[in-house]
């Protein structure tokens, strides 16, 4: 999002790896356009052409490319925004559900394109594509959309070629937002994710740019004010102001100890070199929680009645956490801190499966679907509690814990899960033929391990699998595994059983082996 004011933690981590400092990467983001003015006028689209603007308490958070041509802006208040457009229609954004639920069917889409994506907020994702890139001489070289471009100069590490396939794939991608769910969205590509995040923004609504990493310092620069770079907020801008760092430029040749005496060496080595254009950082993959849940410590409770009304409390709080995650869970988890006459407490759970309606009215739970919901999960809580106390003993209790848990995993049949194992057959199998092995040919690897290490090393291994991806993986062409005289991206496009034709056709001819002639390469040589 923009208009960020905060100092969040640091999305563009520049020490994350100096392996990256050449342009090897293909980074896309992509910002999808009014993002919940679209979802409103998707919804009902009677608002469609007519200024939109969505509401929540007395601020407008977005509105349409038609409010926005009649003067209203994001963050305007409905008092301003109606003083310039006395026609603007407002719907209420509230009710974050619905915007929830797009976001989650965009994720899905852009993780078919990679297994590299992360989400940030509702309406952003990075996407890291350099995997998908050919590095085959017989690609297009066209830019696809809007080029950044200030100088007659290209860079000879072969980036230009590899951006132009980025574009390529970016507009892929916003055709298939637009077809299957009916979103337009802006895309940048650059070879990292600062310079991706902010290129993307020059041309809007529904349009694509590419930044050439040649322009990259005039894009930084054309920011003026150091506020402008995304992951320097207002506290990080106060002390830049007070060392009277204003501009770019300033910051650039800020002497480093001084910025270090007022940052620490951390942010002042990560800002300056965000003033250069420079971000190292991973796309990280967007990970959800496994469980969501909260807990309350009081003075010891003795009575059945206290319980409830605790847990009435907690419920509600926990009810509002699943509800914006969006996921349906199927466990529900009690934790009890008891306390012992000798003193001590012992902390006990159980744990039961449940049946939780998404449909229940509203957001808070407040509607009467939420209110029947509420009603049977309490039902469930007291019959946990008493596996835990015998009420019919005196009992004192200091702790109560509600946590939901067993959500539909993004795991069994998301394009995610599906990614990982193929890496992970590929990475296990004994064979490390040319060749495509079918499915049952690969070896099988317990994804739990992949799960359970920290997300930087999980990354890690996951870039290290891709690396060592044979090349004659079908779903990551290369110079090597597209057969001569195809555009490779003609090529990617087919289905998996032609591309292996192909390849067979190739490989034979290779061997020399007489054969009548290979219509099926024939055609697509003449189509490309
Ligand atoms: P943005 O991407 O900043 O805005 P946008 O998608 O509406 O418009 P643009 O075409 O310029 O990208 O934010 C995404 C959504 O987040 C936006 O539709 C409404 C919401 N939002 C807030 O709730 N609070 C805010 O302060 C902002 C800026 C946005
Ligand atoms: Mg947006």
């Amino acid at each position: 999002m923009e208009g960020e004011d905060e100092d969040h933690e640091f999305l563009f981590n520049t020490s994350a790896d100096q392996s990256f400092n050449k342009h090897e990467r293909v980074i896309i983001h992509i910002d999808i356009d009014c993002f919940y003015a679209q979802v409103e006028m998707i919804l009902n689209p009677s608002l469609r052409g007519k200024p939109l603007g969505i509401k929540q308490k007395n601020i407008v958070v977005t509105c349409n490319y038609e409010a926005r041509a009649l003067g209203v802006e994001k963050l305007m208040t409905i008092k301003s925004a109606l003083e310039k457009c006395p026609s603007l229609i407002l719907a209420n954004g509230e009710d974050l559900k619905k915007y929830r639920e797009m976001s989650e069917k965009i994720y899905q889409v852009l993780q078919s394109y990679s297994l590299f994506v992360e989400k940030l907020g509702f309406d952003e994702n990075f996407i890291d594509v350099t995997h998908k890139v050919v590095k085959c001489p017989e690609v297009p070289q066209v830019i696809t959309g809007h080029t950044f471009q200030d100088s007659d100069g290209i860079c000879a590490c072969g980036c230009t070629e590899r951006l132009a396939q980025g574009s390529f794939i970016a507009q892929k991608m916003r055709d298939r937002l637009r077809d299957e769910l009916g979103i337009t969205s802006c895309a940048g590509i650059a070879f990292n994710k600062l310079l991706a995040k902010l290129i993307g923004t020059t041309h809007k609504p529904n349009q694509q740019t590419t930044l050439l990493s040649t322009s990259s310092l005039s894009l930084i620069k054309s920011l003026k004010h150091p506020r402008n770079i995304p992951g320097i907020g207002s506290a990080i801008n106060r002390k830049l102001e007070a060392l009277g760092i204003d501009t770019i430029e300033k910051l650039q040749s800020a002497e480093i100890f001084k910025l270090t005496e007022a940052l620490g060496a951390k942010i002042a080595n990560q800002i300056q070199q965000l003033s250069f254009g420079i971000d190292n950082s991973h796309v990280k993959i967007t990970d959800r929680p496994k469980s969501i849940g909260a807990e309350d410590g009081f003075t010891p409770i003795r009575s059945e009645v206290e319980v409830q009304k605790k847990l009435t409390c907690l419920l509600d709080r926990v009810l509002e956490l699943v509800e914006k995650d969006g996921r349906k869970p199927s466990q529900l988890k009690l934790t009890v801190r008891k306390l012992h006459p000798s003193s001590h407490s012992v902390r006990e759970s159980r744990q039961t499966t449940i049946e939780y309606a998404t449909e229940t009215g509203s957001s808070t739970h407040q509607g009467p679907g939420g209110e029947k919901q509420k009603v049977k999960l309490m039902t469930t809580l007291k019959n946990l509690f008493e596996k835990i106390i015998d009420c019919d003993v005196s009992w004192q209790v200091t702790l109560l814990g509600i946590s939901f848990s067993g959500f539909p995993s993004s795991n069994s049949a998301s394009p995610v899960k599906n990614s990982i194992n193929k890496y992970f057959h590929l990475k296990a199998s004994s064979s490390r033929s040319e060749e495509p092995q079918p499915p049952a040919k690969r070896g099988r690897f317990d994804e739990s391990v992949l799960q359970e290490l920290p997300p930087d090393i999980r990354q890690e291994v996951l870039q290290d699998m891709q690396n060592q991806l044979p090349s004659s993986d079908a779903q990551k062409p290369t110079d090597f595994n597209c057969p001569k005289g195809i555009d490779p991206l003609v090529f990617y496009e087919l289905p998996m059983e032609i591309r292996e034709e192909l390849l067979a056709e190739e490989r034979m001819k290779k061997q020399t082996i007489k054969r009548k002639p290979n219509n099926l390469l024939q055609y697509f040589r003449k189509a490309s």
